[in-house]
C-alpha cells in the first residue's frame, strides 16, 4: 500500500492524479498549510526532516522529491509512461524530469519570494521575467502536436511538469504559450485529475 502525505495547493496533487491514473488503492494522509504563512504545517518535520510535500511512504521507505516518487511509481506499476532506454524518446524524457524541478520552478520561486519583497526586490525583477519567459518558452516548445511533452501519450513528464505549466497559466501567461495553455486545459479535464482533487480534499 503506498501512502501520500498530501500538503492542500502543492506539488503532491500531481502524485495523487499519477495513482488516480493507474487507478491504485492508496493512502493519504492530508496537511493544510498555516493560513497566514502558507508554509506546511509541523506534523509534517515528523514524517521528514525537510517538512515539505509529497512524502510517500512505499515498499517499507519514506520517499520524497515528485521527480523520485513519479518515476519510482512509474517504474513499478506503469512502465508504459517511461521511454524504453533503447528509444530516442528516453533522452528527451530524462532531461525533461530533472528540468521540472531542477530548472524550472527556480525562476518560479525567486518570482515568489522576491514579489514578497516589494519594491526592495525591484532591480532582480527583469532578470527573474526574463527567466520565467526562457522556461516557459522551453517548456511550450516542447509539446508534441499530441499535446504530450515526450510521448503520445500520458508519460511521467506530463505529470510531473504539470506543476510549473499550471502556475505560467495561473501567472496569466496562456495568450503566450499556447501549447502550455492546451497541455493544462487537456489534463485538467482527465477524470483522474479531478478524482485526484476529492482525494486531496479539494485542494
Ligand atoms: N522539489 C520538491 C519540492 C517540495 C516542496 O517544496 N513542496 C512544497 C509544496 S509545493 C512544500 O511542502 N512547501 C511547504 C513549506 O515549505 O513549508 C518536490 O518536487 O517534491
Amino acid at each position: 500500500m503506498i501512502t501520500v502525505h498530501h500538503l492542500n495547493r502543492s506539488r503532491s496533487h500531481r502524485i495523487l492524479w499519477l495513482l488516480e491514473e493507474l487507478d491504485l488503492d492508496y493512502h493519504v494522509i492530508r496537511y493544510e498549510r498555516d493560513a497566514k504563512t502558507n508554509l506546511a504545517p509541523p506534523e509534517l518535520l515528523k514524517i521528514h526532516p525537510l517538512g515539505k510535500s509529497p512524502v510517500v511512504e512505499m515498499d517499507g521507505e519514506t520517499v520524497i522529491e515528485s521527480a523520485a516518487i513519479i518515476e519510482l511509481i512509474c517504474s513499478h506499476y506503469a512502465p508504459q509512461m517511461i521511454p524504453l532506454h533503447s528509444r530516442p524518446e528516453f533522452i528527451r524524457h530524462t532531461e525533461l524530469m530533472h528540468f521540472a524541478e531542477g530548472s524550472a520552478m527556480t525562476p518560479i520561486l525567486l518570482n515568489l519570494y522576491v514579489g514578497a519583497l516589494g519594491e526592495a526586490g525591484a532591480p532582480l525583477h527583469p532578470r527573474i521575467q526574463q527567466q520565467l519567459a526562457s522556461h516557459f518558452a522551453f517548456m511550450n516548445s516542447q509539446l508534441r502536436p499530441s499535446g504530450h511533452f515526450v510521448l503520445d501519450q500520458l508519460s511521467a513528464a506530463d505529470i510531473l511538469l504539470s506543476f510549473p505549466a499550471e502556475i505560467a497559466i495561473r501567472m496569466g501567461r496562456g495568450e503566450e504559450y499556447p501549447a502550455l495553455a492546451a497541455f493544462v486545459e487537456t489534463i485538467q479535464n482527465r477524470p483522474a485529475y479531478e478524482r485526484a482533487f476529492v482525494r486531496g480534499g479539494g485542494a
